[in-house]
């Protein structure tokens, strides 16, 4: 059985309130606790019945998250998982209403403003963008970060938002960013079930937050399971705080605060969260809360029930141990309350919430219920005229009496009338045609929009403009452009922050912030653990409050260990919020080809597939790479910058306004005009496709190169597709492996702009090998596009086109 802990916190606001003004405090968070608890039994009614899909709710953390609100003020973040319902209710992050018509899934903004029905019950979040891009203040606010149901992570994410108090306190250059803190003041609040802290990503974060030392206060609900799997299989010990001891700060060194507290203990929850917030604001200290002896009366999720994986005396236990059943006791006992008064409250709560459950219901359903009889009258006046009448008014009856309609069902009813009559032509079907026309525009609003912010602080709505050389421009290495092009940005904008393995004191290892640490002093420029996820993390969580960070990955390859951030965290933000938050995140890194398996990769099909929501930038050069910097330094969405990694010793004209030009996202170039075949390449290969050019010059072959730039947005003004009009074929080469990035290249080229009505040839592909690239020179050359590959693949077109003129080499 779990085991018992006395709690010596020693201070407490109680002592200060006179009984009375304190017994209301009590009562009015037991009311929230009552509520959120009634919000929860009747969530997973409501998800049992089918009026909801899925339910999962935070009964049996109750008493916790009322004392950890207490704790909690304005300018202060949350980064939790889906059990904080009390919490937010507390702090008035969110309410009842909005609790219930997430889980009816309300996609308007202005019911569900945490996710507008894209996430699941209990993914909370607060809005911080205004339609215009604007940032609210949230030093004004109680800040919640969107949920992700990735259990563990949002850890990497919490561990940014703590460390922008860090730099707002401690760099004095930004004290005039008002909006976003006071003084670094703010603590960043995170829970995480006991379960999770298996996650790797909960170590990794856990120990870079006491390598930096901020306001980081998370909170572990150990309730002694993670859906049906014990303690005893989750956690040495099966007790994270003893394990974490290690941690502890003594009088030698940085470390954490940890506390240990029953989750049904009230009084010493509350002196524990007073006591470690205040540590943790006042000196940014990180806190660990490890929350014992919680329970789950309702079991882990409407997905089954915990009588099949809990003993009878365990579920005795928690029946017993039940926060609100322990609170509700210790308040009568305490003559907090009287039994009768109590009993009054929880009759009045339990109608409160039924009646906000309702309205939420009632809420979408009358829309729903609108637009169907929508179309239910503009069906009826077709099958007035219609040969297929019967059909026509079956369909709208069985459209009419579905039990709890969804906008699907009037959708799909609408799109088979249209079928069916398919062949009838009259005022009433267009009409209808009008109708959906209509409310298919709406729906991809409120089901499909906002992939990115896409507000008018978008990176794609920054001014060009055109690099500058004097006559006399210095050529120099590529490092020594980028490097330029950081110092002038730093100089520009205090905000800019970069931070990674090797960037602080050296520079990063090709020396692109060489010089910077010591002009612009290590609070900007930066060095890292090695920690790729938590990189990101720290990335996102400053994008998230004002600051510019540019999170640098070491090589390409090593994105890898970042990509369920970068996926699931940070390429999302903007979509399952509706644009409500945002996080304008640069990660720069470098890769293609150099030497080596793990130092030579291009996996763009892998990072096209996972980080849909970022700009995926490919810049052939450091100039370019330079020019896509400062787009993106003065835009407000995240993005990814591949350098090549073998071109920063390569001889580059310096811009002479290298930190104020701009390159365009998502605008081809063509680097070689041709009217043979349309070669489209980018990053690394462009260089030798270029040269091949030349020779193929020789043999009579004029291609066109193009580069995109970006991959993401891809060529938006079709300068492939018009290419191909001229040439009528086309070829595609990159490093990735076969059906990589190529495969994303050819879908955008052939089927969206319609380069497939140009071809008068197969389209081909010139891509990597299947495997890893070996190392050495000899590697490369047999598993990458090489001179000669791209000679004879362009060749061979030409051959199979005109093998009289172009007859098989071999
Ligand atoms: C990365 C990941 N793995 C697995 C899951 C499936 N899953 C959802 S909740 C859960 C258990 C979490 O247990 P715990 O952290 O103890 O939190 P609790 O639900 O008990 O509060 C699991 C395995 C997930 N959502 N994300
Ligand atoms: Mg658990």
């Amino acid at each position: 059985m779990p085991e018992t802990v006395i709690h010596t916190g020693n201070t407490t606001n109680a002592a200060e309130l006179s009984f009375d003004d304190f017994k209301q405090i009590v009562i009015r968070d037991y009311r929230v606790g009552f509520e959120s608890r009634q919000a929860s039994i009747i969530g997973r009614r409501e998800v049992l019945t089918g009026k909801a899909k899925f339910g999962i709710f935070g009964d049996g953390k109750e008493v916790a998250q009322l004392a950890m609100a207490k704790a909690f003020k304005k300018g202060d973040w949350r980064a939790g998982y889906y059990r904080d319902q009390t919490f937010m209710f507390a702090t008035g992050m969110s309410n009842l209403k909005e609790f219930f018509a997430q889980l009816y899934a309300n996609p308007d903004i202005e019911k569900d403003p945490a996710s507008a029905g894209r996430q699941m019950n209990c993914h909370y979040a607060t809005r911080y963008v205004d339609a215009d891009g604007n940032w609210t203040n949230q030093a004004e606010t109680m800040n919640c970060a969107a949920d992700i149901s990735t259990t563990g992570g949002h850890m990497p994410r919490l561990l940014g938002l703590a460390y922008a108090s860090k730099l707002y306190r401690q760099n004095k250059e930004l004290e005039y960013l008002k909006n976003f803190s006071v003084n670094g003041n703010e603590v960043a609040f995170g829970t995480i079930g006991n379960g999770s802290t298996s996650e790797g990503l909960f170590f990794e974060a856990f120990n870079a937050a006491g390598v930096l030392q901020v306001p980081m206060a998370i909170s572990i609900w150990d309730d002694a399971y993670a859906i049906s799997v014990p303690a005893r299989l989750q956690t040495t010990k099966e007790n994270i705080s003893e394990i974490l001891k290690g941690f502890q700060r003594d009088d030698k060194g940085n470390g954490y605060e940890i506390f240990k507290v029953r989750g049904w203990d009230y009084v010493a929850l509350c002196e524990t969260y007073e006591r470690a917030i205040k540590m943790c604001r006042e000196e940014h200290v990180p806190v660990m809360i490890h929350v014992i002896e919680m329970t789950q009366p309702q079991g882990h999720s409407t997905s089954g029930s915990h009588e099949r994986y809990k003993s009878k005396e365990r579920l005795g236990w928690e029946e017993e141990h039940d926060c609100l059943v322990q609170m509700r006791k210790w308040m009568i006992e305490s003559a907090v309350i009287t039994a009768e008064e109590m009993d009054a409250l929880e009759t009045e709560a339990k109608k409160h919430v039924r009646n906000c459950q309702r309205e939420a219901w009632s809420e979408l359903e009358d829309e729903i219920k609108a637009e169907m009889a929508q179309a239910v009258e503009l069906i009826d006046r077709i099958a007035q005229q219609s040969a297929l009448r019967e059909d026509l008014l079956g369909l709208m009856s069985s459209l009419q009496t579905c039990v709890d309609p969804g906008r699907r069902d009037t959708i799909a009813c609408v799109r088979k009338v249209l079928r069916l009559t398919v062949k009838e032509n009259s005022d009433a079907r267009q009409n209808l045609v009008n109708w959906l026309t209509a409310e298919t525009e709406k729906n991809a609003e409120r089901f499909n929009s906002k992939l990115f912010t896409d507000t008018p602080k978008s990176p794609l709505y920054v001014p060009v403009v055109a690099p500058l050389y004097a006559d006399d421009a210095k050529l120099m290495d590529g490092r020594e452009v980028l490097n330029a092009c950081f110092d002038a940005n730093f100089d520009r904008d205090k905000a800019i922050v970069a931070f990674g393995e090797d960037v602080g004191a050296i520079g990063d290892v090709n020396q692109g912030f060489a010089g910077l640490q010591s002009k612009y002093s290590d609070l900007r420029i930066t060095d890292t653990g090695i920690r790729e996820a938590t990189i990101i993390g720290q990335g996102m969580g400053l994008a998230m409050r004002g600051l510019r960070p540019i999170a640098e990955i070491q090589y390409l390859d090593y994105l890898l260990y970042s990509i369920t951030v970068l996926s699931d965290d940070l390429a999302s933000l903007s979509y399952r919020t509706r644009g409500g938050q945002r996080a304008p995140l640069i990660v720069r890194t470098r890769g293609h080809r150099l030497e080596g398996i793990w130092h030579s990769g291009s996996p763009l099909g892998l990072i096209l597939n996972a980080m849909r929501g970022m700009h995926i930038c490919v810049p052939r050069d450091m100039t370019q790479a330079a020019g896509m910097y400062n787009t993106l330094l003065r835009g407000d969405e995240p993005a990814l910058v591949i350098e090549c990694l073998n071109g920063y010793r390569l001889k580059e004209k310096l811009p002479a306004n290298v930190g104020e030009f701009t390159v365009p996202l998502g605008k081809a170039e063509i680097l070689k005009q041709g009217t043979d075949v349309t070669v489209v390449t980018y990053g690394s290969t462009l260089r030798i496709v270029m040269e091949a050019a030349e020779e193929l010059e020789k043999m009579g072959i004029n291609i066109e190169v193009i580069d995109p730039q970006t991959l993401y947005p891809f060529d938006t003004d079709n300068v492939c597709g018009k290419s191909l009009q001229k040439t009528n074929k086309l070829l595609v080469i990159d490093e990735d492996l076969p059906g990589g990035g190529s495969a994303f290249i050819l879908q955008k080229i052939i089927e969206q702009q319609n380069g497939y009505y140009s071809l008068d040839a197969q389209p081909k592909t010139l891509c990597g090998a299947e495997h890893r690239p070996p190392y050495g020179s000899d590697g490369d050359y047999f598993s990458k596009p090489s001179h000669d590959d791209v000679i004879e693949a362009v060749y061979k077109m030409m051959n199979e086109a005109n093998p009289a003129k172009y007859p098989a080499i071999y």
